[in-house]
């Protein structure tokens, strides 16, 4: 009986794998430390088409976002490619945790991603990157990635698709609790970002320096710049 039990468990698992995946991604910390931890848990694993990966921003506190990239240029976000834009969780975190599926839709490549939040330092060169189908080991695994990510000092912050390279998402992260603000999301404009609570904060603070705040309508760069600036503050 036990090894009828054993032979069918084993065969319905083989099923489940066969079939289209379900993977649950941790993005930053689970931990109640300042600013969040910089990571994708776990960060590297394989999805077949269909499979759906789910980011699961923390609650706790922090700026995060899931970009794709290349692995030769880990910390730049690759043209064509997908982008959640950044979940800024707030002082005193919430619940539930914003959510963000990606759909593989060529599992026959590898797949690059990383966080391209600066604040406090940028969190690419931290280690805050991930990979989807790459190598388990040598040219093009996540360590290789990694390493080339080390060596970087800046992240880029142009704005991605929500359509990406080999994978892709339909709609930006969600839900979205009071107090979590999205921005530089592929589905929102700088103009309804920065009617936002955090794009006021950003307007205030940004009027100390005249020309900065005359330039941030029109340079979303600066936007994302004085955002971040916001949210490290409200950490
Ligand atoms: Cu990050």
């Amino acid at each position: 009986m036990m090894r009828f039990l054993a032979v069918a468990c084993l065969s319905i698992a083989t099923l489940v794998q066969a079939q289209n995946q379900t993977i649950q991604v941790q993005v930053g910390g689970t931990e109640n430390e300042s600013g969040g931890i910089f990571q994708f848990n776990p960060s590297s694993f394989n999805a077949t088409n269909g499979s759906v990966i789910t980011f699961e921003f923390s609650g706790n506190p922090g700026n995060h976002s899931i970009t794709q990239s290349a692995l030769s240029n880990p910390c730049q976000p690759l043209s064509g490619g997908f982008d959640s834009g950044w979940v800024l969780i707030p002082t005193g975190g919430v619940s539930p945790s914003p959510l963000w599926n990606l759909t593989v839709t060529d599992d026959s490549h590898p797949i690059y991603f990383f966080c391209k939040q600066l604040i406090p330092s940028p969190h690419c060169a931290a280690g805050m990157v991930g990979t989807i189908n790459a190598p388990s080991s040598g040219t093009g695994s996540l360590n290789d990635f990694l390493n080339n990510a080390k060596q970087t000092t800046d992240s880029g912050q142009g704005i991605g698709a929500l359509v990406g390279q080999g994978a892709s998402a339909s709609a930006d992260p969600g839900p979205l609790p009071s107090g979590v603000t999205l921005f530089g999301t592929p589905g929102a404009t700088a103009v309804s970002a920065a009617s936002s609570s955090t794009g006021a904060a950003a307007s205030t603070s940004a009027t100390t320096s005249g020309n900065a705040a005359s330039q941030m309508k029109f340079d979303p760069k600066i936007f994302v710049l004085l955002a971040a600036s916001v949210s490290f503050a409200l950490m």
